[in-house]
């Protein structure tokens, strides 16, 4: 196992869910992290919250799917927040479960501005300095969506399946550098995920883990750290994590496990 001690982490999607369980993995493992979201004061209690316990967090308040925003706030760390070793891309979302001739137009362009083109802005901005470097790591967090569809989760699946496409031929552009890729797939996690899918409606969320025992995003988080904790000459490039009750993206077993 490679320390992580004194690396620098950056986050997105850093004030909730799997993104704040990284947060939380990485600066107890000895990183500095920088956690990147929309929500200032989630955020700022997080860092505070880790600092009591000797942990290095800098807040930092970004908008993925604004390209600007993503430049100059990237643009403005100071050097020794700036030298990115893990780049964590896991900002994202899903909006509704409509058949696509259906569905709203603005909910994709919200979806693909995030999970696509927000990893693509901030990707570019960190990647050069990593590439120049000569060492660094970019884990994007895919989904089981990005590898199976499902009904209704059509541009969700696309938006994930365009992260695993862009995971791969950036492992292919990076051939001959010592900067790894990892994409992290995981199944059902339980976080505000559903909740903010199906726009704050708590008992639709709640129905989506109803009976069974989802993911914690601190199982993701271990999955992240770990692949990022591998010795240098190891890239892990894929990882799929399932709930135990989960054997697809279709296929959930609700109720109790024989022998569990
Ligand atoms: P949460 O809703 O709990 O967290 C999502 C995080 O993304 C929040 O911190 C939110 O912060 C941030 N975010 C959303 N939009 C933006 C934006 N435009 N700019 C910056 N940050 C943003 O969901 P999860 O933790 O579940 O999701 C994290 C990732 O995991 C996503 O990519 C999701 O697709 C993926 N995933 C989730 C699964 C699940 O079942 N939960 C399964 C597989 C993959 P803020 O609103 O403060 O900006
Ligand atoms: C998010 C979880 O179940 O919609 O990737 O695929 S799910």
């Amino acid at each position: 196992m490679e320390s992580l001690k004194g690396k620098v982490v950056l986050v997105t999607g850093a004030s909730a869910g799997i993104g704040e369980a990284c947060v939380r993995a990485f600066a107890g493992a000895g990183a500095a992290v920088v956690a990147a979201a929309r929500r200032r004061k989630r955020l700022e209690a997080l860092a505070e919250e880790l600092r009591k316990t000797g942990g290095r967090v800098l807040p930092l308040f970004l908008d993925v799917r604004d390209r600007a925003c993503v430049d100059a706030t990237l643009s403005a760390l100071s050097p020794e927040w700036a030298a990115v070793d893990v780049l964590v891309n896991n900002a994202g979302l899903g909006r509704g479960l409509d058949k696509l001739h259906e569905g709203d137009p603005a909910e994709w362009e919200e979806m693909l501005d995030t999970n696509v083109k927000g990893l693509l802005f901030v990707t570019r901005r960190v990647l050069p300095g990593m590439v120049a470097r000569g060492r660094g790591h970019v884990i994007n967090i895919g989904s089981v969506a990005g590898r199976e569809t499902y009904p209704g989760g059509g541009v969700y699946c696309a938006s994930k399946f365009a992260v695993r496409g862009l995971t791969r031929a950036l492992k292919m552009d990076l051939t001959g550098t010592s900067v790894r890729v990892t994409t992290v797939d995981p199944g059902m996690v339980q976080t505000e995920f559903s909740k903010v899918r199906f726009r704050g409606d708590e008992a639709r969320a709640a129905a989506v883990y109803k009976n069974l025992e989802a993911l914690r995003p601190e199982d993701v988080a271990d999955a992240v750290v770990w692949a990022a904790s591998r010795p240098a000459r190891v890239d892990v490039t894929e990882l799929v994590l399932m709930p135990t009750a989960q054997s697809g993206a279709t296929l959930v077993h609700r109720g109790a496990l024989k022998g569990g």
